[in-house]
């Protein structure tokens, strides 16, 4: 053997380590595990349709709620973390389901022809609130946990959406384009002082209001793209909180201390959950999947 073919086999040897290395470095990359304080539920399309899962007390703690050849989606907790609220599109058309926190005994609570969506549970655990199109355009209503005693809230041919109930028990906060673009609305819990907080041309919606009462957390494309912003209870104080030009940032949840705020933004590329101090300070992402997560809900 000369020596030319010696150095050959070496390097091909050489190669061969190097690419084994990397390929094994690419398939076996270190993902963060995180410590988070509670539970979150949130949806992730896996396949082609949105199930939910649920991850507990680190971020790679991650179970399978929900298994349908549909969609599953806005999930929300009910106070004491006992069950979730969300809605599906397995019966045809989108009803609101109640399940177990382990994913058992999904019932459809809403059962008929049209568009229900966006459950929010009040903290007293009595009441859902959330929209629906049966009276021919979509409007807020409350209805008991268990589906009965509906109540609509809203009045207009507008479009009402994506309900918030506020901690306290007194007020849900909502979406309309009933002045001609998306802003945030606050009113009573029986559809009573219906007040306008945003004023801006762009899309303001998916609001809440913190758990100690003083701000309101929510999402709106008024740079271009989406953003998270929180300002005072009277729309005063608009504080961008994300920054990420060019990445949709959205679906913000508060913690439930309020000292957080998880959310779900495309800057990795693909939808993933992110967690921040309500200030946008300290920010860390929990997945690293190929596939999309939003709606992330959070609970003791
Ligand atoms: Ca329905
Ligand atoms: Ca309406
Ligand atoms: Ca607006
Ligand atoms: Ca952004």
């Amino acid at each position: 053997m000369n020596a030319i073919t010696k150095w050959e086999i070496a390097l091909t040897i050489l190669l061969v380590i190097i690419i084994v290395v990397f390929s094994f470095l690419a398939t076996h990359r270190k993902i963060p595990s995180l410590d988070i304080n509670g539970k979150i539920v949130f949806a992730s399309s896996a396949v082609t349709l949105y199930e939910l899962y649920l991850m507990t007390d680190n971020t790679l703690n991650i179970s399978t709620l929900t298994n349908t050849s549909s969609t599953s989606t806005s999930p929300s907790w009910s106070p004491d973390g006992e069950k979730i609220a969300f809605a599906s599109n397995r019966d045809e058309n989108w009803e609101i389901y109640v399940m177990n926190a382990d994913g058992s005994d999904q019932t459809n609570i809403t059962n008929n022809e049209y568009g229900d969506s966006d459950p929010w549970w009040s903290p007293d655990g009595e009441h859902i609130v959330f929209f629906s199109n049966r009276d021919g355009n979509f409007e807020i209503y409350t209805m008991t946990s268990n589906g009965s005693d509906t109540v609509r809230l809203t009045n207009n041919s507008a479009i009402d959406a994506y309900p918030f109930w506020s901690p306290d028990g007194t007020k849900i906060t909502f979406a309309s384009d009933r002045d001609g673009n998306y802003e945030i609305y606050m009113m009573n819990t029986n559809g009573s002082d219906q007040v306008r907080i945003t004023n801006d041309p762009a899309s303001d919606l998916d609001a809440s209001i913190s758990p100690d009462g003083n701000r309101i957390l929510f999402a709106s494309n008024r740079t271009g793209d989406y953003e998270i912003y929180t300002m005072n209870l009277d729309g005063t104080d608009i504080t961008n909180i994300t920054n990420s030009r060019s990445s949709w940032d959205s679906f913000p949840c508060w913690s439930p201390d309020g000292i957080q705020v998880v959310f779900s933004s495309d800057r990795s590329g693909t939808f993933d959950l992110y967690v921040m101090d309500a200030n946008g300070k300290n920010l860390k992402r929990l997945t690293y999947e190929v596939y999309r997560e939003i709606y992330p809900r959070w609970s003791q």
